[in-house]
This record gives structure tokens, sequence and C-alpha cells, in this order.
């Protein structure tokens, strides 16, 4: 047994919430209940995508079966009911992050198109030749290559903030890079390969100090940590809806208003504009400027559903639930032989990314696939973090609200059954 980083991982305990009745919600994930390789299926790659709740697929069916027709468009019954439904569920994700506006809520395809639309607007009319933009050394492709982008248009240098060997954000690193060429600063709240959860608010002080402005990619906190982006202080935040037990093809975009207000819009098309003629268009006011084209109106339904039955468990009954099995599961993947934690950063969350000594990671997910146990294994779209530890990719297992100790022993059993097999 070895372990990569520091001896000690000191998890942060969830301040309270009451235990999550695990067994009764289990029963409203329909796809949790199957087997495969006539095992019942354990399901540990919430990271990648979550599953979704009865809720959830009802309130899309609902909308198709009822209600569906274009928004901001129509005069009939229709259209009003599916643009009060959409509009509804832009508040549910205000009061989910705890933005100040409605306004303040783009909704996007996802965290990916999220982070590209500030690259392409606030960064095209702000960041230019000799300024600086600061990511992390543990962010994912989507908050890497959004960047590099920008910066070969524009002529901008990016800068990569390094981690330790427990996989932290070294802070003071970060706090030398920030200067006044620095125009943006983007981190992920919580790393995707190695559950890291960054020190958001001390980021954001130490960014506009310097005066500029901090963007976090939410897309591993949304489904497991309490969120505020007023406490939090960050000017953009950015989240994925299939990863927080809701639909694929939706997310949001949080941003400041006074700063969505002055950014320039980023793809053009209907609903975007007041008016348009060939002389001149006048575009539409915040948010709607961000949302050219039909927008994913199901998706926005289906994320409120889920974002309504987070809300119903309590975030931190959730918190506390995932906690317990962080930590459950540290100490059982820590008696595998051979087996390597891949950072051990002091507050984590939903993940653990793992090596066996001697075995592919691909060998590893496979074995367990044959087991009926679903994890992830390659880079993640994390290379320059597989990098840092010197590797081409980790096994991982990701946790959400259904999983159980249980979920943890057949993963246990798993790993022992990968011994065998690879001899
Ligand atoms: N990470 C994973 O298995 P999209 O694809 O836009 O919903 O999310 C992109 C993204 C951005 N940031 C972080 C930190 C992420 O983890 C992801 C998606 C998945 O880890 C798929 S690669």
């Amino acid at each position: 047994m070895t372990t990569v980083g520091d001896e000690q991982s000191a998890q942060t305990s969830p301040a309270g919430g009451k235990a999550l009745d695990v067994d009764r919600l289990r029963e409203d994930f329909p796809i949790l209940d199957q087997e495969l390789s006539g095992q019942p299926l354990v399901y540990l790659d919430t990271a990648a995508t979550s599953q979704k709740p009865r809720c959830v697929l009802e309130a899309i069916a609902c909308y198709y079966e009822n209600d569906n027709s274009n928004i901001h468009r129509g005069v009939h019954t229709l259209s009003a009911r599916a643009t009060a439904a959409y509009e509804a569920a832009r508040e549910t994700v205000r009061s989910f992050l705890g933005a100040r506006e409605a306004a303040e809520i783009v909704f996007v395809r996802g965290a990916t198109e999220a982070i590209n639309l500030v690259a392409g607007s606030f960064g095209r009319a702000k960041v230019g030749e000799g300024d600086e933009i600061v990511v992390s050394e543990m962010e994912h492709h989507s908050n890497i290559v959004p960047w590099q982008i920008l910066c070969e248009e524009s002529g901008a240098r990016l800068r990569v903030a390094p981690i330790d060997e427990r996989g932290e954000l070294l802070l003071e690193e970060l706090e030398k890079m920030l200067g006044p060429r620095t125009r943006l600063v983007a981190v992920a709240h919580v790393s995707n390969a190695l559950g890291t959860v960054n020190p958001v608010r001390e980021i954001a002080r130490m960014v506009h100090d310097c005066g500029a402005v901090l963007l976090v990619d939410g897309a591993q906190a949304a489904a497991h940590l309490a969120l505020d982006v007023r406490e939090l202080d960050c000017d953009f935040y950015a989240f994925s809806g299939h990863k927080t037990y809701g639909p694929t093809g939706i997310g949001a975009l949080y941003g400041k208003s006074e700063l969505l207000r002055e950014m320039p819009p980023w793809q053009g098309g209907g609903e975007m504009v007041l008016s348009v003629s060939f002389e001149e268009t006048i575009y539409n006011e915040v948010p709607h400027k961000f949302e050219a084209g039909t927008p994913n109106v199901a998706g926005a339904i289906g994320l409120a559903a889920a974002i309504d039955y987070l809300a119903g468990l309590g975030i931190e009954s959730v918190r506390r639930h995932e906690s317990d099995l962080i930590a459950y599961s540290e100490e059982a993947l820590l008696a595998v032989p051979g087996l390597s934690l891949i950072g051990r950063p002091r507050d984590k969350c939903a993940v653990h990314s793992f090596v066996l000594d001697g075995i592919h990671p691909h060998d590893v997910g496979t074995i367990l696939d044959g087991e009926g146990i679903a994890i992830r294994t390659g880079h993640h779209c994390a290379q320059p973090t597989m990098k840092r530890f010197g590797l081409p990719a980790t096994a991982r297992a990701s946790f959400g609200i259904y999983n159980t100790r249980a979920d943890i022993d057949r993963l246990v059993a798993g790993l022992d059954r990968v011994h065998e097999v690879m001899g």
C-alpha cells in the first residue's frame, strides 16, 4: 500500500444535515435497478454524468406531453406556458446558486459552453496583447483549451498555477503570478481528476486585489457542495445539468450582472436581438443576449426538477453522506494491495483517482465492468494533471447521493478480482 501525497488526508466534515435515506432514494433512480454481467449494477461514475431521478424524467415527459412550444415568441397559450416554465427554471437556478438576479443566469449546453462563452465574449472584449490569463494545473480541458484559443487569437499569455503532491493548489504561487497584466483567473471549484476542493473565496480575494476577474468551473461541485456565488465572490460560475442529476445538453453560466451587461454578444441569431435590419441590429437584454436560437426548454425544466430534488434532500445531508463515502472508501482502497491514491487533498469531494501497481487502468475498468461495476478510466480530460503526477491515466471511482458503503465493498471485491485475473 502506498499513497501519493502526504500521509494524512484531513477530510473536512460537513456542518450537519440529517442522514439521507439512501435505500429509499435509490428507488427514485430507475436505472439503478438492473444487473450488468449478472450482478446488480454499482454505478461509480457520477463525475462523468449523474443518473437522473424519476421526477426529472417525468418533468421532461410532462413538458413534451402538455406544453411543448417555442418560447418568447408565440402569443398562444402553449408558448406562454413553455416560456413561463423556462423562466421559472432560470429562477430555480438563480436561487440554487445564490445569485442576486435571474438575469445573471444564462442557460447554456453545459460547463464547456459556459466557459467558451466567457472566453469568446469577455475575452474578446477585454483581453489583448501582453495580457495574462491564469489557470491551475488541475483543470479539465474545458477550462484550458478555450483560454488557449483566446491567447492564440489575442496575443495574451496563458500562465499555469502549480499544484503540490497532495493535489492542492499552491496559493502562494498563484498569488505571485497575479499582477497588473492579469485579466482573468479560471479555476475548478472541485477537480474531476483529484477531487480537490479549491478555496474559492480566498482565490477571489487575491484575484480581485489585482483587478482581475475570477471564473469558477463548478462542473464537479454543483451536485455536492452548498453554493452561494455572492459568498464565494466569483465573477463567473459554470456548471452542467447532467452532473447535477439533470438532463444532458443544459447547464448554466452565472455572471455578475455588471459584467454580463458590458460583454458583447457571443453567438448571433434569433432571441438575442430586439430588432434587426441590414443597417443596424439592437441586441436583447441579458441574459437573452447570450441565448441565441431556440434554447433547450425541456432541458431547463428537467434541470429545475433536479435542483428541486436535491434541495428536497438538503445539500448538507448530501455533503454529509458523500463525506462518509469518501472517508470509508479511502480507508478501504488504501487496504488494497498495490493501490495508490492519486492526490490526497485535505478537502476532497466525491472522487477517488487511483492506480494499481503494474496494471493498466483500462484493464481495471474492463474487469470491474465484468463485475457489474462502472468506474471511469483514462486521463479524465485532464492530461496536464495526469502529467503532473507522471501518469498517462488513472482509474476513478466517483460518488453520488445513491451510492452506499456496500457499493464500495463491491468495488474493493472487484479490485481483488482484478488482481486474480491479472495474476
Ligand atoms: N468532466 C468527467 O468524467 P461538460 O462536458 O461541459 O458537461 O463538462 C466539462 C467539464 C468541465 N469541468 C470539469 C471539472 C469537468 O469535470 C467536466 C466534465 C467529465 O470528469 C467528462 S470529461
